[in-house]
């Protein structure tokens, strides 16, 4: 008789631990962030999880190695550099959320953090007469944004996602996050900043798409 008090009251303990862990009642303390560390709330808005997000590359996934990557800015400075991946990381870092919409009609929402223009610029020095920037890739593609959008938006290069090391996929080392314009300004596998005197178009411009490319203003 005693033996099965006891059996009944381990039997309740059981089946309570799974009723609260079923409620989500002890997941409280993880409410940012998943399993794998990912944020998945930032500044109260929630973030679209990375594996929801797609890799629309023209040529597929670029792997550039951490160890010999540079990052060569040229063009209309008054000091070239080529900055290592760790270099990189060192400057004052900036972190937010920010909406990604490509001209197709589909988008994700996430939390970026890297190292804006303005900082990397300020160390390089830029020329009065430029007007452009250009970003090359890994991948062969390129896009452009004009000098002052980049400076006054503050515009940054990212290189973590959702807390997260950016992955492959998604652009390792280094995305452009070019805030309020539509997803192909915002390039992935950056290699090489050009800083120019006149108008440029990259892959997509050349073909057709908007150099300006608000989004919600023409695709065209
Ligand atoms: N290097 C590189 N960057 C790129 C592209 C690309 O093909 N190559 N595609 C652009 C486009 S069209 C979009 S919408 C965004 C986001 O694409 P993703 O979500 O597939 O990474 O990356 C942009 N950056
Ligand atoms: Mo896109």
């Amino acid at each position: 008789m005693v033996q099965l008090r006891k059996y009944r009251v381990l039997i309740y303990c059981i089946v309570a631990l799974i009723l609260v862990s079923a409620s989500g009642c002890t997941e409280d303390s993880k409410q940012d962030v998943n399993t794998s560390g990912e944020a998945t709330v930032f500044e109260g808005k929630q973030l679209t999880p990375i594996s929801e997000q797609r890799n629309n590359g023209i040529k597929g996934t670029q792997y550039i190695d951490q160890e010999t990557y540079e990052l060569r800015i040229y063009g209309l400075v008054d000091k070239p550099v080529n900055l290592s991946y760790n270099q990189l990381l060192a400057y004052p870092s900036v972190s937010r959320f920010v909406r990604l919409d490509c001209v197709e009609g589909w988008g994700f929402d996430a939390k970026w953090t890297g190292v804006t223009l303005n900082t990397l610029f300020n160390d390089t020095g830029v020329n009065s007469s430029a007007t452009t920037v250009i970003f090359y890739c890994a991948d062969g593609y390129s896009t452009s944004l004009e000098l002052d959008y980049l400076v006054d938006n503050d515009i940054m290069l990212a290189y973590k996602l959702n807390d997260i090391t950016l992955p492959a996929d998604r652009g390792f080392p280094l995305q452009l996050v070019a805030e309020d314009k539509y997803g192909y300004k915002w390039a992935k596998w950056i290699t090489a900043i050009e800083v120019i005197n006149e108008p440029y178009k990259g892959y997509w411009e050349s073909v057709g798409f908007n150099n300006n490319a608000d989004v919600g203003g023409p695709a065209f």
